[in-house]
């Protein structure tokens, strides 16, 4: 019976056992998966534009060849993620389609330019850097194939994040240009990778349940303050400040105090009222009609293959 198995679920989950493709779970538990997988995996593609705009100018060939591996990275990644939902019994073309439609999310943060080389430092080292200490929690979620795809993620994603330093350490040591373009960079990305963790607990809709399915294993607070505690000594070993009159540290707490998020900014970029919001799903969709040969090469193949087989 279905109460049978709710109660084989909970006892699974109660003992932090992982749930595998053919168990039995809730519909509520799967949709949230879908929804959070979904999103995640959208936000690696679309996260492949903000960077991709700068590989014909990174300023030398090893900086280039760098980068086009971390976008092919950020591209595999997504090809792992839609892989894990496929699991749950959605195909990779609704996932698509859902958000060329826009009804499904990606990432807040890729909804903002990158308009000097400094950005694509600034990405690799609060962008991914935030993306790290979400996810490597993730890697403890509840949902097998989910955690498996975040371990392998994790490992190239901390590659990432020191590509990111990289950058802005040279920057920040080189001519008086290069360090205030890396400090203006930094002074842009730093709340908006705040806002990744998504709004402040008293306001997330899903975090409650999420943590008692055990995907989630913090409260985006919890992860907002573990990042902050993570880039101030990361900051002063770059030599540059963040644009925060608020932060501090607060020994009583054992952590940084730190000042409040635009929330208004946020909830804008996720109406669809960010800087890039729209170039961002437009390119998506051009980049998706432009590929359409491609699918249809592959399933020709496919078919061929199968047919060959049969003979
Ligand atoms: N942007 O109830 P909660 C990367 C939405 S890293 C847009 O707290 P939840 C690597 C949320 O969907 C970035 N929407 O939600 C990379 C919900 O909307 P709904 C991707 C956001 O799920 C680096 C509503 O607000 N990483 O790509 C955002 O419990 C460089 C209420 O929020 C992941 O996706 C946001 N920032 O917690 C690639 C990690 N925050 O559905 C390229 C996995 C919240 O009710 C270059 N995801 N919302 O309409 C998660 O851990 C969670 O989904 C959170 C949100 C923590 C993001």
């Amino acid at each position: 019976t279905d109460e049978a198995r709710q109660r084989r679920f909970d006892a699974m989950i109660a003992a932090d056992e992982r749930i595998e493709p053919r168990d039995w779970m809730p519909d509520a538990y799967r949709r949230t998966l879908i929804r959070q997988i979904a999103q995640h995996a959208h936000s690696e593609i679309i996260g492949m534009q903000p960077e991709g705009n700068w590989i014909t100018r990174a300023p030398s060939l090893r900086r280039k060849a760098v980068l086009i591996a971390k976008v092919q990275d950020e591209a595999g990644h997504g090809l792992y993620l839609y892989s894990a939902a496929e699991t749950l019994g959605v195909g990779r073309d609704e996932l698509l389609d859902l958000l060329h439609q826009g009804r499904q999310r990606y990432s807040s943060i890729f909804n903002y330019p990158t308009v000097t080389w400094a950005d694509v430092g600034a990405i690799g080292w609060l962008v991914d850097g935030a993306a790290i200490t979400n996810q490597v929690p993730l890697c403890r979620c509840s949902y097998g194939p989910y955690a498996r795809a975040m371990v392998r993620i994790c490992k190239e994603e901390s590659f990432h994040q020191r590509q990111g330093f990289d950058i802005l350490y040279s920057l920040a040591r080189g001519t008086d240009g290069q360090r205030r373009m890396a400090q203006e960079s930094v002074d842009r990305w730093y709340w908006p990778s705040l806002m990744m963790f998504g709004p402040p607990d008293s306001e997330s809709t899903h975090s409650e349940r999420s943590m008692a399915w055990n995907i989630k294993r913090f409260s985006n607070d919890e992860l907002r303050q573990r990042f902050v505690d993570m880039i101030v000594p990361q900051a002063e070993a770059l030599g540059l400040t963040l644009p925060d009159p608020a932060l501090e540290w607060n020994a009583e707490r054992g952590h940084y105090d730190f000042g409040t998020p635009d929330w208004d900014e946020f909830m804008q970029v996720l109406k669809g009222n960010g800087p890039c919001n729209r170039q961002r799903l437009e390119h998506r969709k051009a980049a998706h009609e432009e590929g359409a040969w491609v699918r249809e090469a592959a399933r020709a193949h496919a078919a061929k293959s199968r047919a060959r087989q049969r003979a």
